[in-house]
């Protein structure tokens, strides 16, 4: 990175190269990551590395952990929640990682399916679910606005189906497009709060307009449509990022039920495993090779 790159107010990188936000720097993350909310289920999840290289807390929440697999390196990285931490992640995980990047997202969601508590969907696409200011100031008729979906990658998205249906069983292993709210109560149809949402149609207009629509979270829509849209270092195409989500299904909307502190703890140490094969086979060897790798 040049000393004028450095630091500027398009990219805020500190002297010693750590990005603002996510603080890590060149050589601390691998090309092949795994990105979940909650640091608890990142620290629980590199329980299953091999070894762990270094652990990092970043003053805005971020806890990233390199660690190698399998004899490859790989990131996971505890982000927080919603769309704009995912923003922030992925640019900034882009600005310190050089070559292609695989990055699965393990998360949870709400089901809006037959999938139930302790199921698995995995996102065969996202959409996004924003919020429409302009109802709220009577300017217009829709209070929320669907966008159009964007695909996962293919490959990596069976290969982790498959990997999690080993130990879960397929009949808990459910696909379809998730809708990525900005919002976990208004824009997810929550209803009976103390705010004026205006949602209490938002669910059926998710089903009419998407029929395989199967979840609804905050951010696997952001991560999918970065992926689509990233470039390769002279501004080339196709895009250098390949992107999946594996989601818990901590509620069910339609039973209305939320998921035990036991039963989540139970599904990451069923899924991790699946997940981190899943991530390094997809890009095996040499591929994105990581410095730390060096030393394993
Ligand atoms: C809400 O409780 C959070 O949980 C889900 C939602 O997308 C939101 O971020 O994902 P994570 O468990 O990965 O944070």
């Amino acid at each position: 990175m040049s000393e004028e790159q450095m630091n500027s107010a398009n990219k805020p990188i500190s002297a010693d190269g750590r990005t603002y936000h996510v603080e890590t720097k060149e050589g601390e993350m691998a090309n092949r990551i795994i990105t979940v909310g909650d640091a608890k289920r990142a620290r629980a999840l590199a329980q299953h590395m091999d070894k762990i290289l270094l652990e990092r807390e970043s003053h805005r929440g971020f806890v990233t952990i390199t660690g190698i697999y399998k004899k490859l390196p790989v990131t996971i990285i505890a982000i927080g929640m919603g769309p704009s931490m995912m923003d922030f992640f992925v640019r900034e995980t882009r600005m310190v990682v050089q070559g292609p990047l695989s990055i699965v997202r393990f998360g949870s969601c709400g089901s809006i399916c037959d999938a139930k508590i302790g199921d698995i969907i995995v996102a065969t696409g996202a959409f996004a679910i924003t919020r429409n200011y302009r109802f709220f100031s009577h300017q217009e008729e829709k209070p929320y606005i669907l966008w159009p979906a964007v695909a996962s990658d293919d490959k990596l998205t069976r290969s982790i189906a498959s990997k999690i249906a080993q130990p879960l069983g397929t009949d808990h292993v459910f696909a379809g497009l998730v809708g990525n709210a900005d919002s976990f109560y208004g824009s997810q149809g929550r209803t009976g709060s103390d705010f004026y949402d205006a949602n209490d149609a938002l669910l059926d207009s998710v089903h009419d307009s998407y029929s395989d629509a199967v979840a609804l979270e905050m951010e696997c829509h952001m991560l999918l449509h970065l992926a689509q849209v990233s470039t390769g270092p002279d501004g080339s195409l196709p895009p250098s990022i390949r992107a999946a989500c594996a989601l818990m299904v901590y509620a069910d909307r339609q039973g209305n039920k939320f998921i035990s502190p036991e039963t989540s703890k139970r599904m990451v140490e069923v899924a991790a495993r699946a997940v981190l094969d899943a991530l390094v086979e997809d890009m095996p060897s040499q591929e994105g090779l990581h410095p730390a790798a060096g030393s394993v």
